[in-house]
């Protein structure tokens, strides 16, 4: 950071306003989660594009604390699959509590996890708890600040960029995901996040029925 410089902030028409207010509702609540991907690929400047946007978060004191992989080899997929579904194997057979189970019942999901193969495109999220910077004659170690608030605001501004360029995602959480800071080689003080699922839906996917909260449940005006 350096410095100040003027905002540049267009003002609309109030009409304008409200237009895209509601437009962008329109098309933000047709995103879901989906769970069954083709896979066709998509086009490589459309991740990139969404991955700009998902950096433009705002950040604890600007740290930018995140760093995204973006995993389209076949190799790496397998190895990246074969990991989270040993995961999920011990997580759905004796680690998960039954109120956690009963809750992910209605999603239908397992422990098999054949979208991390089929999908073309895995996005992992890292998270880093320190920047690094020279000064005073060698490498000095900054902490990051509000880091899982800033990443889960680029993770999502990731996923609608996506929704947005008609891209659609699964957040997947194995859990723990350590396993992809060897697969993925990156260093140990960053934390695997999440895992951003994205490509084409498969022809016939079907998602869970839900309904979501209105404004009356879902906000407090005082
Ligand atoms: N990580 C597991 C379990 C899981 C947990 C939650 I909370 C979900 O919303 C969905 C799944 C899995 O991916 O199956």
């Amino acid at each position: 950071m350096e410095g100040f410089a003027p905002l540049e902030f267009e003002e609309r028409p109030v009409v304008e306003m409200k237009a895209r207010a509601g437009s962008f509702y329109e098309l933000m609540r047709r995103r879901r989660t989906v769970r069954d991907f083709s896979d066709r690929e998509i086009p490589v400047d459309v991740i990139e594009h969404a991955l700009l946007t998902a950096g433009s978060a705002p950040s604890g004191a600007h740290r930018q604390p995140w760093h995204f992989v973006v995993v389209t080899d076949a190799e790496k997929k397998a190895a990246i699959r074969e990991a989270a579904e040993h995961e999920e194997r011990q997580f759905y057979g004796r680690r998960a509590p039954k109120e956690w189970l009963e809750a992910l019942a209605p999603l239908g999901t397992d422990a098999n996890k054949p979208f991390l193969t089929t999908a073309p495109v895995l996005i992992a999220v890292f998270l880093r708890r320190f920047s690094f910077v020279q000064g005073g004659g060698g490498r000095k170690r900054l902490k990051n600040y509000y880091t899982s608030e800033s990443v889960g605001i680029a993770t999502g501004l990731l996923i609608s960029a996506l929704h947005n360029a008609g891209v659609a995602t699964l957040t997947h959480t194995p859990s723990p995901m350590r396993f992809l800071n060897r697969l993925l080689d990156r260093p140990r003080d960053e934390r695997p996040y999440v895992l951003v699922v994205a490509g084409y839906p498969a022809p016939q996917a079907q998602v869970p029925v839900l309904q979501r909260y209105g404004l009356e449940e879902l906000a407090t005006f005082v």
